[in-house]
């Protein structure tokens, strides 16, 4: 089947969309894949899965968009390249080759004609064109700072990649060097990031949007400013402006500018040794609150501006540089781990807040009225947390030292890589004019074709900064001699726009074109894995705001529904090397054929839940298959014949599989449509061999259904029964059958409902339901609780299913 369904598909074009129709518009996309090898269970599962709302939309009349690409940049092609004397392309379109043909035979309903590759010039100038329409906002912009570096992969990390104080690709420990790097300012986002989110609340799942809401951290507080020796004014960030009675020290990061700034000439040498210790400690561990509190007195005090107290100030590591101010006021009576750092250095610890009578902890964090606040003509003493923030802002701000605001955990977005494979950033420096875009008529900057092996290791800096012939242009804008920029841009870039360009990715007129894209965008339907829910979404929400913004789209938020595919696990355990549990996905195309395999992983749970490969039996799903495809095989009747006459019993399981399998493929529940078909198989082949026989069109009606709804997950199998059922191919293009309302009621019947004997009301109900379901039911009618009420409760029920339920009081 897969030798004559294959090529017809192609030929027939049967999955491109097309940009001008009338019907109405759904966008599916899987996160397109990264070329590592072939593709494997995990693609499968996920592909499987996302193309079974695509394929209900196109039985529905809806013009279906479903794309296809790969996320074709990134290190492993570089490594790769490196150690095999090659250049990365070799082995990254060699990959997506063997991944398409995969990809191909596996028959997801893709538009070929739509795919596209990151790596490709022709996509890669869009991207530096979008880097350079962000410079042109001043949202990319370059700075010096402490970035993470991973000494193996020998490139800059994002915070976001940094995992427990490791490379998340190498797992090599991270440390700090001081860069000079390109930024996009995602920050200038926050508040819309998460003000969005309204959009997507019940079409996104739930924990994706608290990853989201968490990973931008919005905090209300106040900045306070406080006045140290030497001169100098400091400002902290507190979510507790309430404390500052309790503010017995003040803490600034060690690794900050500040710290070097305000340290003595004394102590000026104890902080230099420490901060070299700090070197090789993560963001992540230095926040732990059970790490040992450590610091470095500077020298200097602090003036509490509510007591006017003087505070010593300490750098420590427990304050990053790049949270809120860097500084913080040290409240050790509520805060733990200012409570911890007070007992080291034996620092004064007042509490303000009354912590309950059986309090016996440490900081008190809870609610409370606040006490020991009073001095001079500001007291909070008796009022409780929200109040007292809110008067303490008040004085503050009337003395002119502090006021109201809201920090953000988000950082901005660090773009720039030193490696090879990924697209040049589209900057020319030159001494006398500076940063200058590249013209947009020299687009691309493309990357050379003459560096290979070797010449690709890493060495601290971009390769491409070694090759000398590459670097050196003259400036755009004073035709002097300058160099480009030598580093590329993060593959997450690449990817989060890459669903823009599918509308039409060989545009060389425009990085999409706008008026197609609002019509097609937002995305209906996301599909993807859990691992991209913070870095990959933010980011593509972020682009595509930003976009918005320079009037290319007219929605804000790109996917409009998100569902997360659970992962192919074998014997309970992730598939790995390690555990030699890998299940090879061509394997099992080979031997249980790609309609077995896809049915097996949609049936085999819900969608986002996990697929155990060890439980579950494609060989069972590929003679189920077998027994849907001899249904077809046995119908006598002409297609075409009104169904009507045939038989009812069989035609109630038919239209109330129909209207089931809509209410079920709405709700993602995909895994019980194909156990509702397989009741249909059953109750067709029943008919067929001892019930009506095969010229009753009632068989014909259940065959036919159960080819379209079988066409969802296993679309060989399905456009075969098709045609042996005398319709035209293909299946995929037919039109979802509708169900006769009266054939879904024929199956209920009314049921009386009695109080003490005297029939008091009715109900509709199936045949079929239980004794203790209609009996649930009958309790819960309004007229039956108030007669039950005023008769002074239930004694005893009595249940006849389907027909009497009778309800004894007193
Ligand atoms: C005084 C105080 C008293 C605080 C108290 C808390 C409790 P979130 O909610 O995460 O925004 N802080 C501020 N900047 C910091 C930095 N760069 N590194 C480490 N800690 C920092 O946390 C805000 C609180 O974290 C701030 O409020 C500050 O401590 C601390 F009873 O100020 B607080
Ligand atoms: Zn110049």
């Amino acid at each position: 089947m897969e030798a004559k369904w294959l090529p017809f598909w192609e030929q027939d074009g049967t999955f491109v969309a097309k940009s001008a129709d009338d019907r109405p518009k759904k966008y599916v996309c899987d996160m397109f894949p990264y070329p590592s090898g072939d593709l494997h269970m995990g693609h499968a599962e996920a592909f499987a899965i996302g193309d079974v709302p695509a394929r209900y939309w196109r039985l529905r009349g809806y013009n279906v968009l479903h794309p296809v690409g790969w996320d074709s940049f990134g290190l492993p092609a570089e490594n790769a390249a490196i150690k095999n004397n090659a250049h990365p392309a070799e082995w990254t379109y060699r990959n997506i080759d063997t991944q398409a043909t995969s990809f191909k035979r596996y028959a997801i309903s893709t538009d070929w004609t739509r795919r596209l590759h990151t790596s490709d010039e022709m996509y890669y100038r869009w991207t530096q064109w979008l880097f350079l329409k962000l410079f042109e906002q001043g949202l990319a912009y370059r700075k010096d700072s402490p970035v993470n570096w991973c000494p193996s992969c020998q490139t800059v990390l994002a915070n976001e990649q940094v995992v427990s104080g490791a490379c998340e690709r190498c797992g090599t420990p991270v440390t700090k060097k001081a860069l000079n790097q390109w930024y996009f300012r995602i920050t200038d986002y926050a508040d819309r990031l998460l003000d969005d989110m309204e959009q997507l609340e019940g079409s996104w799942p739930e924990r994706v949007l608290a990853m989201q809401r968490n990973w931008i951290g919005r905090s209300e507080g106040a900045h306070v400013d406080f006045e140290l020796d030497g001169d100098h004014t400091v400002t902290v960030f507190t979510t507790r402006p309430d404390t500052i009675f309790g503010a017995t020290f003040f803490v600034v990061a060690a690794d900050a500018q500040l710290a070097t700034e305000l340290v003595t000439d004394e102590q000026r040498e104890e902080l230099a040794a420490y901060r070299e210790q700090l070197k090789s400690v993560s963001d992540i561990e230095r926040q732990a609150t059970d790490r040992k509190k450590t610091g470095v007195f500077l020298g200097v005090h602090a003036t509490n501006p509510a007591t006017g107290a003087q505070m010593p100030v300490y750098a420590t590591d427990y304050v990053l540089a790049d949270y809120g101010t860097g500084a913080v006021m040290g409240v050790p009576g509520q805060d733990q781990r200012d409570w911890e750092f007070a007992k080291t250095f034996d620092l004064p610890i007042v509490r303000t807040v009354q912590p309950p009578e059986d309090f016996d902890g440490e900081a008190y964090t809870g609610a409370g009225e606040a006490i020991n606040s009073s001095h001079g003509d500001v007291s909070l003493d008796g009022l409780e947390v929200e109040q007292a923030k809110a008067t303490i802002i008040e004085w503050l701000e009337s003395q002119g030292a502090g006021r109201r605001t809201i920090n953000f955990r988000l950082r901005d977005w660090l773009v720039s890589r030193q490696r090879f494979w990924g697209a040049p950033i589209p900057i020319i420096h030159c001494a006398a004019c500076g940063e200058v875009p590249v013209p947009e008529e020299q687009l691309p900057v493309a990357l050379p074709t003459n560096m290979r092996g070797e010449q690709l290791a890493p060495k601290g800096q971009s390769p491409l900064a070694s090759n000398a012939e590459w670097v050196s242009v003259s400036c755009p804008r004073c035709g002097e001699k300058a160099s480009r920029d030598t580093d590329t841009m993060d593959t997450f870039v690449d990817s989060s726009w890459y669903y823009l360009r599918y509308i039409d990715p060989a545009s060389t007129e425009a990085i999409f074109p706008t008026e197609e894209a609002n019509n097609w965008l937002p995305v209906d339907q996301y599909v993807g894995g859990v691992e991209h829910a913070i870095l990959h979404l933010l980011y593509s929400r972020f682009i595509t705001k930003a976009l918005h913004d320079m009037g290319l789209i007219n929605f804000v938020e790109p996917f409009r529904a998100l569902l997360n595919q659970g992962q192919v696990l074998n014997g309970g355990r992730a598939m790995s090397k390690s555990l030699g549990n890998g299940v090879d996905l061509g394997e099992q195309l080979d031997e249980f054929g790609v309609d077995a395999v896809r049915l097996t992983m949609v049936f085999a749970s819900p969608p986002e839940d996990d697929v155990d490969w060890a439980d579950v039996s494609p060989a069972a799903s590929q003679k189920f298959l077998a027994r849907a495809w001899r249904l077809a095989q046995d119908v006598t009747s002409a297609p075409g014949v009104d169904p009507s006459a045939g038989a009812q019993r069989l035609r109630v399981v038919t239209h109330r599989a129909i209207a089931d399998a809509q209410t079920l493929l709405d709700d993602q529940k995909y895994n019980v449509v194909i156990a509702r078909v397989m009741e249909l198989v059953n109750a067709a082949r029943k008919e067929l061999d001892s019930g009506a026989g095969p010229a009753d069109p009632a068989v014909r009606e259940a065959a036919e259904f159960t080819a379209q709804a079988l066409s969802l997950v296993a679309p060989y199998t399905a456009e075969d029964m098709w045609a042996q059922l005398g319709h035209e191919p293909s299946v995929a293009n037919s039109a979802w059958p509708s169900y006769e309302e009266a054939l879904l009621v024929q199956d209920t019947i009314t049921a009386v409902v009695q109080v003490r004997g005297k029939l008091r009301d009715k109900l509709e109900v199936p045949v079929d339901i239980t004794e203790q379901e209609l009996e649930q039911q009958a309790l819960s009618l309004p007229k039956i609780q108030k007669y039950i009420a005023d008769d002074g409760g239930v004694r005893k029920v009595i249940v006849r299913a389907p027909k009497l339920v009778n309800v004894v009081t007193g």
